[in-house]
């Protein structure tokens, strides 16, 4: 307890013992009433960690749930207690002793609860927490593509102040507001605004000390002021501190953190004692030119991020939110997009002493309800966001929506011109009050590619133009970025544009040598990430950009390769880099940076016509800001390539085995092995093994067993392969994205499928041979993120088949769909003997419908 012994204040984090139990029963506000099903947890806590990933039913617990402990607090006249919520998801009810204590409306933000009038003079204390994630209509964000995870999913702290402090009821914000009006190299003005809080029926007169500290808490500057507080009431009390000197100046890359120590007494006694961040530094944007800061030009690049991570819902500690901060600051980024809403204090925190700029918004996502219920709420989270985190010198934008209209086109057309208005209305509010509430920083909107933006005006309001672009993934092509950013500046040469999403998805278990867009291959997203960073590096008055995202995320209702994820991470959800964070820090970092890319490439299987004299060629990538790059295999200098865009590259040919690839010789530390496998001519081997992702470009590797599914080929004689029909492309994008039930470890292998192949053959020699034939039949059931599932009609008999081996029927009139249901996939395995040198020839033979295949896989087995 540091701060107990300074006196005033004393914070203690109150974490551990509460009791938690889905469901709601009005008698969990009276202690002792045994209701519910109780389980012991500890804070922050999410219920949704787990019912977010099962694949059977869509949605997740949205409902109410109730937190309940006892704890000891002997009160004290003289002492004000309140319990601090860092944030639960998303309106939170508290009972202290039986009594309402208080209600919050919104899910990320903090809140404060005072307990003093409710608590028991014995010492002993229940409390009692309603919290509920249902869907509400006037509380942001409506939809989303995120999950909003409910519980008390962050910290809570138990807090004492005298019985005169600084305002514990300012919206969740301090009570104390530091602004930096005038910042010189040499000379700053500080103004602090000071929100008391007199809870006596007397007035009292007070002593005031602002002390500011370095963070080797060397004093820089004090002021003491004398005031009085009228009693009961709330005043606002400025301080001014002018012509400070000899500070330094904080930036991305002196990130100089100053504390601003904060001290109400009385008589000599302390009441209260709050401490604050703050930096002294200038910056503008320019259109032109982009962002200054302490007449410095930055270009600002980083990442978006979202709170949550797999296994553990949004329920985080303070060490793994820091873990994403180191992160990001390795790759080299200085700007952070707090995407879709505020995030942990933890956060703001390591920005401000790591050096980030950061972008914060609040989560208006997607659409409005045309309510005044939905304008208060909207206005109430924008005062919280900025009182809350007023003071850290990391925050340079306030935004307050993301593609607010992006459900528009969902909407009936009757409702449109009502909702355009309350849509421009609302916009229009919600800058004034940023604007007022701050007028030292910008304001932002983040806008997708869609002209309604710029036609109902709402593209004017913000300061800055933010941009959600996604060229070359969802639509266009890549160069389609920089046209449609090169005519917006011609359109709007006075705005300050931003990037602020463009990001593309992988699936670390997907590779290819020929990725195309939408594939959810690694290495299309080093491709889509390689041509949009440098189109935007190329771009003076892109001020700034935020890939999308730092992390893959949780979007429950998502329909991707990885179910339930947004797998646009640059990390993957338990926070292993991909491929593509080295390309990030490769064009971000000042540091020497030269990486390996590092293919799942254990196993490179290749056949071959000529055993004898055959290399398997295996493309290999490195990621370095150096100009060239010297790869070395089994530590002999293989060849020099030159690094273009952070990236070098090589096409290797190697003999079967296992090789040694590094970038230095004798480089053990940052060598990666590629073991390169000859499928030899004529599939002679006693250990034949083949699976082959049917349907798509690209090898899955399943990384339960790293069993290495191929790439499906054509069949060639001597070898194996597809015939005839024609790879699933949906919306010219590869497969099915539908979530492929009960197989959660192998989503991508059924996604991607051949309709009416007609056989696939493999020209094996004799022997006994197990076959596995894996097939799904596919609906298209849910619509991203936005909307209710869509009921399935299946009308049993839309698709059947059979399938012969070496001619002979081994299974007929299969209706995948109808006998094991839509989407759920279907694995039939069987042994067959091959003799008379017939090799394999699997056919498929249409009743109705056409066949489809997803997979094969052959082994030689001994029976
Ligand atoms: C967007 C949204 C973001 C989504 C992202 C995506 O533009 O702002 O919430 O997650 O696209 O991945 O589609």
């Amino acid at each position: 307890m540091g701060q107990a012994e300074q006196g005033g204040r004393t914070s203690i984090t109150l974490n551990s013992g509460w009791q938690f139990a889905k469901g709601d029963s009005a008698s969990v506000v009276h202690p002792n009433k045994r209701t519910l099903n109780w389980q012991t947890v500890e804070l922050p806590h999410t219920w949704n960690d787990k019912d977010v990933l099962a694949d059977e039913r869509r949605g997740y617990y949205q409902g109410i749930a109730w937190y309940k402990r006892w704890f000891s607090l002997l009160p004290e006249t003289g002492k004000r207690y309140f319990l601090r919520f860092e944030g639960a998801n998303q309106v939170t009810e508290v009972h202290v002793n039986g009594k309402f204590a208080g209600k919050h409306i919104g899910g990320y933000s903090a809140f404060n609860i005072d307990l003093t009038p409710h608590l028991d003079a014995s010492g002993e204390q229940y409390i009692a927490v309603k919290v509920d994630n249902s869907f509400h209509e006037d509380i942001a964000p409506l939809s989303a593509d995120f999950t909003f995870f409910g519980g008390i999913y962050r910290p809570v702290h138990l807090i004492t102040t005298g019985d005169k402090h600084f305002s514990m009821s300012d919206h969740g914000g301090p009570g104390v507001y530091i602004s930096t009006p005038k910042v010189t190299e040499t000379s700053a003005d500080v103004n602090i605004d000071y929100h008391l809080k007199n809870d006596t029926g007397k007035p009292s007169k007070l002593q005031l000390t602002t002390l500011i500290r370095d963070k080797e808490a060397k004093v820089l500057t004090e002021k003491s002021t004398s005031l009085s507080l009228p009693a009961f009431t709330d005043t606002v009390v400025t301080i001014a501190i002018n012509n400070i000197r000899d500070f330094e100046l904080w930036s991305p890359n002196t990130p100089n953190v100053y504390y601003v120590e904060n001290s109400l007494m009385e008589s000599g006694v302390l009441l209260d004692h709050i401490t604050q961040p703050m930096g002294f530094r200038w910056f503008s944007f320019d259109a032109s030119n982009g962002f200054f800061i302490n007449g410095e030009n930055v270009k600002l690049m980083g990442a978006n991020r979202h709170q949550d991570r797999v296994p553990y819902g949004n329920a985080l500690s303070n060490d793994m939110h820091r873990q994403d901060m180191q992160l990001l600051k390795e790759m080299g980024a200085n700007f952070l997009r707090n995407a879709h809403y505020p995030q942990a204090e933890e956060i703001l925190r390591s920005a401000d002493e790591m050096g980030f700029v950061v972008w914060e918004e609040t989560p208006l996502v997607n659409e409005v309800t045309i309510s005044e219920a939905h304008t208060e709420n909207a206005m109430l989270m924008v005062k919280e966001m900025i009182k809350q985190h007023y003071n850290h010198p990391s925050i340079f934008i306030w935004a307050y929506m993301n593609e607010i209209y992006w459900a528009h086109r969902f909407k009936p057309e009757e409702e449109l011109p009502a909702r355009n208005a309350y849509t421009l209305e609302l916009t229009q509010q919600l800058e004034n009050l940023v604007r007022e509430m701050d007028p030292y920083r910008y304001t932002a909107i983040a806008m997708h590619n869609y002209p309604l933006y710029d036609e109902s005006g709402i593209g004017a309001i913000p300061m800055i133009a933010g941009w959600n672009l996604y060229h070359g993934w969802y639509y266009d092509e890549y160069k389609d970025f920089g046209i449609f950013m090169d005519e917006q500046r011609a359109k709007y040469p006075e705005r300050i544009h931003m990037i602020s999403e463009y990001g593309a998805g992988s699936d670390t278990r997907l590779y290819s040598e020929k990725p195309e867009k939408f594939d959810f291959t690694v290495e299309e997203q080093i491709n889509f990430t390689r041509s949009l960073m440098t189109q935007i590096l190329e771009r003076p008055y892109i001020a700034g950009a935020t890939l999308w995202n730092l992390i893959d995320f949780s979007s429950e209702r998502r329909v991707d390769a990885t179910p339930h994820l947004n797998n646009k991470g640059l990390v993957t959800a338990d926070r292993k880099p991909k491929d593509v964070y080295y390309l990030v820090q490769a064009l971000l970092s000042e540091e020497p940076i030269s990486v390996l890319g590092y293919p799942f490439r254990d196993q490179w299987v290749h056949a071959a016509e000529n055993p004898s004299d055959t290399l398997v060629p295996v493309n290999m990538y490195a990621f370095s800001n150096e100009p060239s790059l010297c790869l070395y295999v089994n530590n002999k200098l293989w060849e020099k390539s030159e690094v273009v865009n952070g990236m070098a590259e090589w096409r290797l040919l190697l003999p079967a085995g296992k090789h040694l690839l590094s970038l230095k010789p004798n480089d053990f530390g940052s060598a990666k092995q590629v073991q390169t496998t000859l499928i030899p001519y004529g599939l002679g081997s006693d250990h034949l093994d083949i699976a082959v992702n049917i349907g798509c470009h690209y090898a899955f590797i399943d990384d339960r067993t790293n069993l290495y599914w191929l790439p499906e080929r054509e069949y060639t004689p001597g070898s194996f392969g597809i015939i005839g029909g024609k790879q699933l492309y949906i919306s010219n994008k590869v497969g099915t994205k539908e979530d492929i039930l009960s197989v959660h470890e192998e989503d991508p292998l059924y996604q991607t499928m051949r309709v009416n192949p007609s056989e696939f053959r493999a020209d094996v020699p004799n022997g006994i041979y197990e076959i596995e034939l894996l097939m799904v039949d596919y609906v298209r059931r849910y619509r991203r993120f936005a909307d209710v599932d869509r009921e399935i009609n299946y009308e049993p008999g839309r698709r059947v088949f059979d399938i012969s081996v070496n001619d002979e029927r081994v299974i007929k009139e299969l209706d995948p769909g109808g006998t094991y249901g839509l989407n759920v996939p279907n694995r039939l395995r069987f042994t067959r003997t091959v003799s008379n040198g017939e090799g394999i020839s699997i056919k498929f033979h249409p009743v109705k419908g056409e066949p489809i295949l997803s997979g094969v896989r052959i082994r030689k087995v001994r029976y």
